[in-house]
């Protein structure tokens, strides 16, 4: 083992440098450097301080986490922190990058610690299902108090460097941007000023106030419960945090160590650490081979309407100057507005001020009513309207003016990009880019690669998500594809039961239940029922295959009942509301289309059962969208309906959640149900073949 923590000693400074790239995990390696390097400072009296500092990009951005699910090896991470701690001279940390989860608990551990001003620090364990296991629950109440460090642990939030000192989580930040310099100077100024040894753990000021308030780890646990939304974690957290308050620093220690171990154990972790390795692995593609990725200086976007200005807003956001192309003149002026309506928003909810609003508005973007306004861009994105004439009119006139080498992408959320991109003469430029609404919030990006889509022009789709923040996944040409598809098969599902004697809301409740943000029919009424409505006429038109059973919904869009927007949908909302209340009206016309289809109602399905039918569905789809080739892998199904869908992120996505409970278990559910529907419930041959076998869909991961 190659140690990754050297130390020097530095005119009586005992510099102490970690360096294990990527990121400077806290592995196994790290972790002996680090207690080695105490000792060897603990026993060398002429050092006068230790100084921690990391090399590369960041300071320790955590635990290793590819270490988790092994047994422990070596040292703890507690224990070393520990030892840090116990010092009997200075221990100062710079931080610079990120120092997140254990990375932040070892600084929590040092004497003193400077911040570089560009930098952020964390404790996000509890997004991998986890809480902070090296003393983060411990010793940041003691600096901060229970109630600001409840909501840092518990967010898992990442923290700059003026919001870190005002805090008092750090002591000082500096504009030097080379950590080591910057720390010898921060040391140097710690001895002159003959500053002593001074332990986090042994600081009581802030508990002693918090003790005084009696009430306050019950309101915080209601709080902390209602946003986890059936989430384990943040819940922990807060136990662990609450223990610092009454349980002595070694013995709280103890428990908290049992409490990471108890989480590092569930399943809800290993969801939440399948999520975040998939997130990345998504950009793991054939194309990367040969394909190198286009600059984009310059973006165009066709059409103003919500699709083209979200998607004019994510790029502004990113710093990438955008024109955007409208019809006439006042649809330039409405796609204008649009953008600026948002961006007011951002600067009445403090995230930017005027002048940034301003910059975005006006120096990077543009509007205008002529094609060879895109002359220049690296980028055009088509938002018009979804009919395959209108876009292949679009792109024949793209073809004309965008420059060669230009990337010519439509934001269709079904239609044939192949069919779209042979009405131009490079087709190999042309991709799919399926945003979601608002597309400047929503974390997803399908990147649709066609058949004549180039490996470079793959790799610009990539580059772009990675550009806006976004979570990029490709995709295959097909009717929905991968999102849609899925959801289509859901939905189809829910409107299913509802006709057959469930009520709407029971399945809503159902599915909030199972751990979404909203049920099928609260997610229409925010959608606006219209949309649905214009999907499954365009499908009706194509000839609908199957039992069609939305006549319930179909009949709210007629009557101008189409959710939030009207005040009325599925649910009512009273005014400015944005919870719906149960709309009896509904229940009886849902009733009335009961009679008039004579379908034979069958008793209420059970909560339990709805979901067992849901997740049958869904994971059927996923299958037969891995099999087509439509998803790489089943890891990019779970990211797309993670980061687009609302399934709840701690059960890992669809594909992860079915190797948990069982291929075999969902494979009989299927034929069970099949008998109602032959069709609808037809297992896939992927999942067949894979329960023959005896794998799981996690097996099928490793293929790229
Ligand atoms: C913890 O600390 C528990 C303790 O409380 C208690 C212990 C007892 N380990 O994201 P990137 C890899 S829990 C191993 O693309 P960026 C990552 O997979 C931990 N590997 O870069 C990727 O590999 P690849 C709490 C890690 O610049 C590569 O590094 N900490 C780890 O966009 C580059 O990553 C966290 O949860 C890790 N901890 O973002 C922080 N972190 O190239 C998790 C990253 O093979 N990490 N890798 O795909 C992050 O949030 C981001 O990675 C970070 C950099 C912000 C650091």
């Amino acid at each position: 083992m190659t140690n990754p923590v050297s130390a020097t000693l530095e005119d009586g400074i005992f510099i102490v440098t970690i360096d294990n790239p990527p990121v400077n995990a806290a592995s196994e390696a790290v972790r002996a450097g680090l207690a080695q390097a105490a000792s060897q400072f603990a026993a060398d009296r002429s050092a006068k301080a230790m100084l921690i500092v990391a090399a590369g990009r960041t300071f320790v951005a955590g635990a290793d986490i590819r270490e988790f699910g092994k047994p422990l090896s070596g040292l703890a991470l507690p224990d070393v922190v520990g030892r840090i701690e116990a010092l009997d001279r200075p221990v100062i940390c710079v931080i610079h990058g990120t120092a997140l989860g254990g990375g932040l608990e070892i600084a929590l551990g040092c004497h003193y610690r400077l911040m570089l001003k560009s930098a952020k620090i964390g404790l996000p364990e509890v997004a991998i299902g986890l809480l902070p296991g090296a003393g983060g629950t411990q010793r940041l109440p003691r600096l901060v108090g229970i109630e600001q460090a409840t909501e840092i642990i518990t967010s898992g939030r990442q923290i700059g460097a003026a919001e870190a000192a005002a805090l008092g989580i750090v002591d000082q930040v500096s504009d030097n941007p080379d950590p080591k310099s910057a720390g010898l100077a921060f040391t140097r100024e710690i001895l002159a000023a003959g500053r002593p040894v001074r332990r986090t753990s042994e600081r009581e000021e802030k508990l002693a106030a918090d003790r005084a308030r009696p009430d306050l780890i019950a309101t915080l646990r209601k709080s902390v419960e209602a946003k986890a939304r059936g989430q384990i974690s943040p819940v922990r957290a807060l136990d662990a945090i609450a223990l610092s308050l009454d349980t002595p620093f070694a013995e709280a220690m103890q428990k908290e160590r049992a409490m990471f171990m108890e989480l590092l154990a569930s399943d809800q972790s290993k969801a939440l650490i399948h999520a975040f390795f998939s997130e990345r692995a998504v950009s793991r593609i054939p194309e990367q081979e040969s394909g190198r990725p286009r600059e984009i200086r310059t973006a165009g976007v066709i059409g103003g309407g919500t699709m083209g200005s979200g998607i004019a807003l994510s790029m502004l956001l990113a710093g990438i100057p955008v024109t955007m192309v409208e019809r006439d003149e006042e649809g330039a002026a409405r796609g204008r507005a649009n953008v600026e309506k948002v961006l007011d928003e951002g600067v009445a909810r403090g995230r930017y001020d005027l002048t940034r609003r301003n910059r975005l508005a006006h120096d990077l973007f543009r509007v205008s009513t002529d094609f060879s306004a895109l002359r220049e861009a690296d980028l055009i994105i088509e938002a018009a309207f979804e009919d395959m004439e209108i876009k292949k009119d679009v792109f024949r006139r793209l073809d004309q003016v965008a420059k060669a080498g230009a990337t010519l992408a439509s934001n269709t959320s079904y239609l044939d990009i192949d069919a779209i991109a042979s009405v131009t003469n490079r087709p190999a430029d042309v991709l799919g880019l399926h945003f979601f609404s608002p597309a400047h919030i929503m974390k997803l990006l399908e990147i649709v690669v066609a058949k004549n889509t180039s490996a470079d022009t793959a790799m610009t789709g990539f580059a772009l998500a990675k550009a806006l923040g976004k979570t990029g996944v490709r995709a295959g040409v097909c009717d929905g594809f991968i999102g849609n598809r899925i959801l289509e098969r859901y939905l189809r599902l829910a409107a299913t039961m509802v006709e057959d004697g469930t009520s709407p809301y029971a399945i809503d409740r159902a599915v909030v239940g199972f751990g979404y943000p909203m049920g099928p029919h609260q997610m229409g009424d925010l959608a606006g029922l219209d949309i649905g409505w214009l999907a499954r006429k365009r499908r009706i038109a194509e000839g609908y295959k199957g039992r069609y059973a939305f006549d319930y919904l179909d009949r709210l869009a007629e009557m101008k009942r189409l959710g939030q927007k009207t005040g009325r949908g599925c649910y009512i909302y009273p005014e400015g509301a944005r919870k719906g209340e149960e709309d009896p009206e509904f229940l009886a016309l849902i009733e009335e289309i009961r009679k008039e289809k004579a379908i034979a109602v069958r008793p209420a399905l059970s909560e339990a059962e709805i979901i067992r039918r849901y997740l049958a569905i869904m994971i059927n789809e996923g299958a037969r969208v891995v099999e087509e080739g439509i998803a790489l892998r089943p890891l990019d199904v779970d990211m797309v309906m993670l980061a687009g869908y609302g399934f709840p992120r701690w059960r890992g996505g669809p594909m992860h959640y079915v190797d948990s409970i069982g291929l075999a278990k969902v494979l009989a559910d299927l034929e069970e149900f099949a008998a109602e529907d032959q069709e609808f419930y037809k297992p896939a041959d992927l999942l067949v073949e894979l329960v023959r076998k005896g794998q799981t869909f996690a097996s099928l991961n490793d293929r790229s």
